[in-house]
C-alpha cells in the first residue's frame, strides 16, 4: 500500500454536498463523475496531495442507497493506492480478508479498484486503487 489515496463520504444530494464541502475546503470538486456500473455520481475535491470523494446513488440498487438506509451521511470508506493490484489482492486473500471482487473493477477517476469486506477490517470499508 502506498498511501491513502481518498476518502469516501455518502451523501444524499451531491450538489448540496458540494456546496458544503467547497465552502469547507475553499475550492469546488475538480471533476464529477457518474460510474454507472456502480450506481453512483461521485465528486472529487483535492486537499493538498489527498483527495475526498462524495458519493451520492443514482438508484436504488446502489451501495450508497443502501448504507444511508441504515447510516447517517458520513464517511463510506477508506481507499488505498496500489502500485499492482492483482498483486495487492492476492496478499490480502492469502491473509484472510474477504475481498468483495474476484477481480479488479473500474472506478471513478480512471483507478482499476477492489474493495475489501468491513466485517474483515474492523467495521471500515477498504478500498485498493491503481491507476490505470
Ligand atoms: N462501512 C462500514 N460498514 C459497512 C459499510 C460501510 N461502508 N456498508 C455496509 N457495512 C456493514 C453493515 O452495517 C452491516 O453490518 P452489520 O451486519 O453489523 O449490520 C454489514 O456491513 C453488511 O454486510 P452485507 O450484508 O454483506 O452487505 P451489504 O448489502 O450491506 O453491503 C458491502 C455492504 C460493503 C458489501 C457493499 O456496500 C459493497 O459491496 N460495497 C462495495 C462497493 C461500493 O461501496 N460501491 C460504492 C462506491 C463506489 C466508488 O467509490 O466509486
Amino acid at each position: 500500500m502506498q498511501k491513502i489515496e481518498h476518502i469516501g463520504i455518502a451523501v444524499k444530494d451531491i450538489e448540496k454536498g458540494n456546496a458544503i464541502y467547497a465552502k469547507l475546503l475553499g475550492k469546488g470538486p475538480y471533476k464529477m463523475e457518474e460510474v454507472t456500473s456502480e450506481n453512483v455520481l461521485t465528486s472529487f475535491f483535492k486537499v493538498g496531495e489527498n483527495k475526498i470523494e462524495l458519493l451520492a446513488a443514482t438508484s436504488e440498487d446502489s451501495a450508497i442507497h443502501k448504507f444511508l438506509e441504515k447510516n447517517r451521511e458520513g464517511i463510506h470508506h477508506i481507499a488505498f493506492a496500489v502500485d499492482d493490484i492483482h498483486a495487492e489482492m492476492e496478499r490480502l486473500r492469502q491473509e484472510g480478508f474477504r475481498l468483495l471482487n474476484e477481480e479488479p473493477k473500474r472506478g471513478a477517476d480512471n483507478k482499476l479498484i477492489c474493495f475489501v469486506h468491513p466485517k474483515t477490517t474492523n467495521g471500515v470499508l477498504v478500498e485498493l486503487c491503481q491507476d490505470i
